[in-house]
């Protein structure tokens, strides 16, 4: 036996079975809880929390930046619909890591971020403590609910708190403070066993009252032409099956949102996908499921929505205080999808009566006739490519292989493979949600493959991927089953813009042209391919597919080709000052 080994045999020895501590207690409070994985970067004073983890068994993803792992465990509470765990060291690693809490928040999923913090009576008294910060407060406007624990007694309290609140009602982000101290502290092993929580009915069904269901039952049949709004909500409910049943029971056309493409396939005859700005004109009754009628859906109004007042609106959702935050709801479900949806089919029963063809058929040759009208342009094979070359082997790709999930990113490189590329499959698509954040990408790739073990495709904007990319080290790393194609038109949202003064410094939203992304995941031991037309791309991705090793696939795309802020350009201000004065500013 060697000196170390003699001397860790001392110390276990004089640390008898019977005790436990904060460190371990921490562990099997989340274990208890059905939680096994954590993404985190290690450090002072968390490093052996992650050591002791993995040694109990759990999965232990280590990142690079926080700002990853966090989004890796927001995607994860996502998929899963369990709080998606996020472990960082204090004050700038807490920080790296708040911005994802507030994204998970935002989006409505759950996820606990623990961060190790400074000792209180120093922080309290700002004495200037290694990594000084009061996290506690800093969090708690960008979460649901914020904890500090400083007894290791009170541990299983502390998490059982933190997975009820990420769980329950909506779903949200919240904040577990974990003073360095607490770690370390020592308690007899029987009473901390005792003082753990596993969380009973997390998650409770929560039924909408009879009255709101005839409402919405009248307000739904009156309806001549009405619409279904699909949203991530409905996506994380998980109760797939039940909402297909209503949306074809019902037989309105639906638009899914985002995220919730493929909870019915986008190839489904009653999708509108590609009639969007017809149905939502046109339609007189528009029933929101899991869905919000946010920025994201121009809170509803405007010229986009027809006449003002044209329609009424029907809406499920867990949260009582989304009605009426946009438009006046004629009918809130208040419930939980699954309960909302089984009510509403029993209510209706076996005699509903579909909307008149006259309303779903012209819908319907609209879809046909757009998609006809996109089909040439996704088959060309120019180089460099436009994005539609590209997407279209993309698209034939998840055809073919529907479990895989698309994780996306970017300005045109998300606006068009959302509108390009049909999800098959429920949960099966990652992208920047409701903030519509530059950086999710390689932080939700890595937790696509680490919960679902299916093949991940990012197809990333080269700007959106410059956000994240240094994690590629970690998908080598942890050797996962992710395809990256960064669509790299040299910029952001185009590779030709000039510097307005002529000057020497290149414009604003361009990068170094022709750079080669692929060399990047090459240097840590994985696959690069760079591809300029879509032949060789379909190439590059069936020979990722095949292998399943990490691969980033660069794809040149022509720097033209892409427009302002994508679908958005509409959002960006404007002035008659700046339009004056910049004759390059005139549209
Ligand atoms: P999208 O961006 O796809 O339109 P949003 O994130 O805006 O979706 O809306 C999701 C909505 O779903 C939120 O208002 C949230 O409260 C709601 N929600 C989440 N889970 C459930 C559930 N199980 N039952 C009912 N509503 C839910
Ligand atoms: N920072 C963060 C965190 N989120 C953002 N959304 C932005 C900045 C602003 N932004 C966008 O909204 S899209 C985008 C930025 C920087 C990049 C678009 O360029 P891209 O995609 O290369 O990713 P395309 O294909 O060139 O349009
Ligand atoms: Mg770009």
């Amino acid at each position: 036996m060697t000196q170390s080994a003699l001397a860790q045999d001392d110390a276990a020895d004089a640390a008898p079975q019977s005790l436990t501590d904060g460190f371990h207690l921490l562990i099997d409070a989340l274990r208890l809880n059905d939680i096994d994985t954590i993404y985190n970067v290690p450090g002072i004073p968390i490093t052996d929390l992650g050591r002791y983890a993995q040694a109990q068994g759990m999965r232990v993803i280590s990142f690079r930046h926080e700002q990853h792992a966090g989004y890796a465990a927001a995607a994860a509470g996502f998929l899963t619909r369990k709080p998606g765990v996020c472990m960082t060291v204090s004050a700038p690693g807490f920080l790296n890591g708040l911005t994802a809490l507030a994204h998970a928040t935002t989006n409505c999923w759950p996820m606990i971020l623990i961060s190790g913090s400074s000792e209180r009576e120093i922080v309290d008294l700002q004495r200037g403590d290694y990594e000084e910060m009061d996290q506690l407060a800093i969090a708690r406007p960008h979460v649901k609910a914020a904890y500090r624990i400083l007894h290791a007694e009170d541990i299983g309290l502390g998490v059982a708190r933190a997975v009820r609140a990420a769980l329950s009602g909506r779903p949200g982000g919240v904040y577990l403070d974990v003073p360095g101290a607490l770690l370390g502290q020592v308690m007899d092993a029987v009473e901390g066993e005792k003082s753990l929580i596993k969380v009973v009915d997390p998650n409770p069904a929560s039924l909408p009252s009879p009255e709101a269901v005839t409402r919405a039952v009248d307000v739904l049949s009156n309806a001549k032409k009405p619409l279904i709004i699909i949203g991530k909500g409905a996506a994380y409910a998980q109760c797939d099956d039940k909402i297909r049943e209503l949306v074809e029971t019902l037989g309105f056309p639906y638009l899914p949102m985002s995220m919730a493409k493929g909870l019915l396939p986008d190839t489904h005859p009653q999708c509108a996908s590609a009639a969007r700005s017809l149905v939502l004109k046109q339609s007189d009754c528009v029933f929101l499921i899991g869905a919000r009628l946010n920025w994201l859906l121009s809170h509803g109004q405007g010229p986009g929505w027809g006449e003002k007042g044209g329609k009424s609106f029907v809406q499920i959702d867990i949260e009582p205080t989304e009605m009426d935050s946009n438009q006046s709801i004629s009918a809130p479900l208040i419930g939980d999808i699954e309960s909302c949806a089984t009510a509403l089919l029993d209510a209706i029963g076996t005699t509903w009566k579909k909307p008149d063809e006259s309303w779903t058929g012209a819908v319907r040759d609209k879809v046909i006739g757009n998609v006809e009208k996109m089909a040439p342009r996704l088959q060309n094979n120019n180089s460099p490519m436009d994005y539609h070359s590209a997407l279209g082997v993309i698209k034939q790709t998840i055809a073919d292989n529907p479990d895989t999930v698309l994780v996306n990113e970017g300005a045109n490189a998300l606006d068009l493979t959302r509108s390009i590329v049909d999800v098959i499959k429920p949960r099966k698509r990652l992208d920047v949600g409701t903030w519509g954040i530059m950086g999710i990408g390689m932080g939700s790739a890595v937790a696509a493959a680490v919960e679902t073990d299916n093949q991940v495709l990012a197809v990333e904007g080269d700007s959106a991927f410059g956000f994240c990319g240094m994690e590629v080290e970690t998908i080598s790393r942890y050797n996962l089953p992710v395809c990256i194609v960064v669509m790299n038109n040299n910029g952001i949202y185009r590779g030709d813009g000039e510097n307005w003064s002529g000057g020497k410094d290149p414009a604003t939203t361009v990068f170094v042209p022709d750079s080669r992304y692929d060399q990047m995941m090459t240097a840590f031991g994985g696959v690069g391919a760079h591809v300029t037309n879509a032949d060789e791309l379909r190439q590059a991705i069936g020979e990722a597919f095949a292998s399943r090793k990490p691969t980033l696939i660069n794809a040149v795309i022509d720097p033209a080709a892409g427009r302002e802020s994508g679908n958005i350009g509409n959002l960006n201000p404007q002035s008659v000052v700046a339009q004056a004065r910049y004759p390059q500013a005139r549209t």
